[in-house]
Order: C-alpha cells, then sequence, then structure tokens
C-alpha cells in the first residue's frame, strides 16, 4: 500500500491529474499506457474543491473554476496483486489556514511525493510553496506539468524542460533531498497539441510506476 501526496503551487494542476487518471482507470485507457495494467477505482473524494466566484478566477486561461480547499482522494487498487494505493491531493493555496493544514497533513501521511509544477509560470515562484514544509521525505519525484502551454519548437521545448530539471533538482539538493525521477505531464485534453496523448499517457504511467517501486 502505497500513499502518494500530489503536492505543488496553486492551481498547477494537481486536482486534473488526480481527476485524469480517474478518467483512465474508469475507461480502461490504464491498461494500454506503458507499464500498464488493470486497475479498479475504489474511492474518489472530491469534496473538497470549491467553486470560486466569478470575481476570482486566477487562471491565465480564465477557466480555473474550483480550487482545493480540503485534500482530494482516490483510492484504487491493483486487479492483479489486489494491491490497495491512495494518492492525496491537497490545495496549493497555503496563504489559507485551512489549505495550509491539509498540506502539512499530506506531506506528514504520504510514503511517496509527487513535487508539481507548471510550465505557465516562472518555477522560481512555485519554489515557496515548498519552502515552509517541514515533514520531506529525502528522496522525492517531480512532475512537470502544463508541457503544452511550452512556446516553441520541439527543440526549444526540450531544452525549456531541460532547464526546468535542473532547477528542480538543484533547488531540492540545497534542502538536502534527491529528485529520484522526472515525467513531463499534461493534466487536460488540450485540442490541438500533437502530442497530448502520450503526455497524457504519463501521468497514468507516473502513478504505476511510483506505486510499484
Ligand atoms: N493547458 C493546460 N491546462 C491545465 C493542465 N493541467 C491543468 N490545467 C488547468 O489548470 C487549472 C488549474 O488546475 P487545478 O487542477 O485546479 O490545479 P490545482 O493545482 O489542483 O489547484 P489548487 O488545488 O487550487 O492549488 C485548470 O484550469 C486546469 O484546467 C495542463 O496540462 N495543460
Ligand atoms: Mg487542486
Amino acid at each position: 500500500m502505497v500513499n502518494i501526496g500530489l503536492l505543488g503551487d496553486i492551481s498547477v494542476g494537481k486536482t486534473s491529474l488526480l481527476r485524469l487518471f480517474v478518467r483512465y482507470l474508469n475507461k480502461g485507457d490504464i491498461e494500454n499506457v506503458e507499464g500498464g495494467k488493470k486497475c479498479t477505482v475504489v474511492k474518489t473524494d472530491f469534496s473538497g474543491e470549491a467553486t470560486l466566484p466569478g470575481g476570482e478566477k486566477e487562471d491565465k486561461l480564465n477557466q480555473k473554476e474550483t480550487k482545493t480547499i480540503h485534500p482530494n482522494r482516490v483510492v484504487f487498487r491493483e486487479d492483479d496483486t489486489n494491491k490497495a494505493h491512495t494518492i492525496f491531493g491537497p490545495g496549493g493555496d497555503v496563504n489559507r489556514a485551512v489549505v495550509k493544514m491539509g498540506v502539512i497533513t499530506i506531506s506528514r501521511i504520504a510514503t511517496q511525493i509527487i513535487a508539481v509544477f507548471s510550465c505557465d509560470r516562472e518555477i522560481k515562484t512555485q519554489f515557496e510553496f515548498f519552502n515552509d514544509i517541514r515533514f520531506f521525505p529525502d528522496q522525492i519525484y517531480a512532475c512537470i506539468n502544463k508541457i503544452d502551454l511550452i512556446e516553441g519548437n520541439k527543440t526549444q521545448v526540450k531544452k525549456t524542460v531541460e532547464d526546468m530539471k535542473k532547477e528542480i533538482e538543484a533547488f531540492f539538493k540545497s534542502k538536502k533531498i534527491a529528485v529520484k525521477d522526472f515525467f513531463v505531464t499534461c493534466g487536460e485534453t488540450v485540442e490541438g497539441f500533437e502530442d497530448i496523448e502520450s503526455y497524457n499517457d504519463q501521468v497514468a504511467q507516473m502513478i504505476l510506476q511510483i506505486t510499484s517501486e
């Protein structure tokens, strides 16, 4: 049984990654990804999601309609081994005391942490979130999400991602935390983005890899 915590700054896409994973399980797509196998959703809890009043929409694309107040939770089972795992997705707005409490709780109970970053803004501004989390394992995973929002051709995108990885690695190293592996993902079904499927698949592969290690 693995407890995964998806942690990261506001709106980096933690809840979207969780929802996408649930869709992969419900539709059976999980069997078709690399290292995939049949898994079943045992329980989902997205009740900690609060609707934002119109004026508070803060996403760049102006699509963001909810924000996480209490941690979201997904429990699933591997059909072959019968092992159950839980993924927790607390909110990112740690300026709200109740959200911060969720982050602290999850950082304590998670056996594996995925630090989630978004490509829609400077990476440095996203480090602050991690600065005052005290209960961190000495090895974590990192997820670079919203890959569809990096501008440029494939070579430029690749370079941007490599630079981000270096920055993330250096940041955690300064806290004596090693990054075990990076995953580059897309947490939405964005239209017109060529490689969308493989980046959506990465979300499912990431969870399966981490629960099987
Ligand atoms: N273009 C694009 N948008 C994304 C992607 N993943 C998430 N989004 C959008 O980003 C916004 C924020 O997503 P959420 O999943 O609510 O982010 P969050 O990290 O859970 O936010 P908080 O819990 O409030 O901190 C939403 O409008 C999503 O549709 C992605 O890979 N690409
Ligand atoms: Mg959320």
